[in-house]
């Protein structure tokens, strides 16, 4: 049969133009001649639908129900005899896009119960749709009022330096950079500052200069002291707190405690009160040659399946699409060479998404916003674009809050610099989630500016994580990894994209082709591979 299973029915379908309700692909797998049922239903769509939803397949099936196979084959519903492969079609007729609320059980012609025989895989998702809650703060899109100018970097430090540093003030005795100077040789010290200078000195020891909106004050770190270890994870412009003893000249302090905003070890993630899981993605990068389509599909197979019937969330931290002009000489890598036509192609890709998915994306920096960060979401032309499926389109970094689970999406350019900045042990591409451990402990998603990561200086400084997210997600660096750090879960998602020459030429090899799925229920993961 040509059209088996349903994602070659939403293929099928997306090739013509249209977006289809999972519950309706799941009618049309089931019947017995789905290639005819689809053009008959396809014939019957009013003129003005651009969605096929389970109403449209239903009232086609009981005008003619011959083509039904679940219900003609046997009326007496011999489909039972099927086990495991007859599924009850008819409770979760839901469409997540517009959150239509429909009926949840429909008569058929003999005014029994739907039930479908002979689904080769599919099912509804697993709950009610009222059940589901969706959250998003910090999305930053339409909000920008940065120019640039240098009254934005006075305010966006004096914003992060107030809002971590209130994390710090609690826990030292602290004085403001131009007091420290005129204490007493010998005093106790305490300081909330920026990171503005880290040097080594000539006798090996580390000298670092905090900023506040006082001025600076420097301390020096003694080699031998334990602190002198956590020298080597500091980045420029992140938020910390000093605690030592002033020189006899009050010039400098001897640093005797070293503190971070970080994350309480006591954090306690909050969890979903059913069991529903979400499949947490990034760097599809559509439009690239080494973008892995057959891949792709067996995701979107997989979706399908009442082995997938509880992921109700789909997450992706953006690059969507290759884009254009990104990296050097890319364009002999493209496969699809108009950034709309990329966007375009992406919109197919996630039409193959079932239907009552929520989808839920950041862009990042293949993407066509502003590379500097945050990046507000999409405009108006890509989101029109991109609308099939309805997904909700947000600025990197956003939190989606999801039945109660804080999930902080950022895309991970960031993550390049920490893992260029960091010893091999603390920060790795083979370990993306200790590099995102560093970013949990400094409460930022992206510290350092004038380095890699190009920012975009705000009013308010977006990059902080103000609240402890339960979950942290982000991509980038195309490998996946995850682990928990003091009880957030960490996950950089790997990418769809095959090794480009460029990681070949640098050694990258990519984890391509999985999905990490979450229980929001227990924070558990569990990856599925599809290349
Ligand atoms: O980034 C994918 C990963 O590869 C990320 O760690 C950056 C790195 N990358 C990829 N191409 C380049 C070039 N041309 N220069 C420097 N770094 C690169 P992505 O954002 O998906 O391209
Ligand atoms: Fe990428
Ligand atoms: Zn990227």
């Amino acid at each position: 049969m040509p059209l088996e299973g349903p994602a070659r029915i939403v293929g099928e379908l997306t090739s013509r133009g249209y977006n289809a309700e999972r519950e309706a692909v799941t009618r049309i797998a089931a019947t017995e001649d789905p290639a005819t049922t689809l053009e008959a239903v396809l014939e019957d769509l009013p003129d003005d639908a651009l969605v096929v939803r389970s109403e449209h397949v239903e009232s086609l099936l009981e005008r003619e129900p011959v083509s039904d196979g679940a219900r003609t084959t046997d009326p007496a519903g011999s489909s039972t005899d099927d086990g495991p492969d007859s599924i009850e079609s008819s409770t979760h007729n839901t469409s997540a896009s517009t959150g239509d609320e429909r009926s949840t059980s429909r008569p058929t012609a003999t005014g029994g119960p739907v039930e479908t025989k002979g689904v080769p895989e599919g099912s509804g998702r697993s709950a009610d749709p009222l059940e589901r809650s969706l959250e998003i703060a910090g999305d930053m899109t339409g909000e920008s009022t940065g120019t640039g100018e240098y009254g934005d970097f006075v305010s966006v430090f004096r914003d992060r330096l107030e809002r971590l540093g209130s994390k710090l003030r609690g826990r030292v005795n602290h004085r403001p950079a131009t007091a420290i100077q005129s204490m007493p040789g010998g005093s106790e010290a305490g300081m909330v500052g920026l990171v503005n200078d880290v040097r080594s000195t000539a006798s090996g020891h580390w000298l670092i200069e905090l900023e506040d909106a006082t001025g600076t004050f420097p301390w020096l770190v003694m080699k031998d002291r334990e602190y002198a270890d956590l020298v080597d994870e500091l980045l420029y412009d992140e938020v910390l707190a000093m605690e030592g003893t002033l020189a006899d000249d009050s010039g400098i302090a001897f640093v005797d405690s070293m503190y971070f905003p970080d994350v309480p070890r006591t954090h306690e993630p909050s969890t979903a009160d059913r069991h529903v899981q979400a499949a947490l993605i990034s760097d599809v990068h559509v439009g690239s040659q080494e973008f892995m389509g057959e891949a792709w599909n067996r995701f979107a197979d997989w979706l399908h399946t009442p082995e997938a019937q509880h992921v109700e969330y789909l997450l992706i931290a953006g690059d969507m699409v290759e884009g254009v002009g990104v990296y050097p000489n890319q364009d002999e890598e493209l496969d699809v060479i108009d950034i709309y036509e990329q966007y375009e192609v992406f919109n197919e890709r996630l039409k193959q998404v079932p239907g009552d998915i929520e989808i839920v994306m950041i862009p990042g920096n293949h993407d066509a916003v502003r590379l500097a960060e945050p990046q507000p979401g999409f405009d108006e032309k890509l989101r029109t674009i991109m609308s099939a499926h309805d997904p909700r389109i947000v600025s990197n970094p956003s939190t989606v809050t999801l039945e109660g689970v804080s999930v902080l999406m950022y895309h991970g350019v960031s993550l390049d610099e920490v893992i260029a900045e960091l010893p091999e042990e603390k920060a790795s591409y083979d370990d993306p989630h200790r590099a995102m451990y560093q970013l949990l402990k400094k409460r930022h998603v992206a510290p350092q500016f004038g380095g890699h990561t190009r920012l975009a200086p705000e009013e308010k400084d977006y990059l902080i994580m103000e609240e402890v997210p339960d979950i942290f997600h982000t991509g980038h660096v195309h490998k996946l990894g995850f682990g928990k750090y003091h009880n957030v879960l960490a996950i950089n998602s790997g990418c769809w994209q095959a090794q480009t020459d460029f990681q070949k030429s640098v050694n990258i090899q990519p984890d391509a082709g999985f999905a990490p799925i979450v229980d929001l229920d227990t924070l558990d993961v569990t990856v599925q591979k599809f290349s």
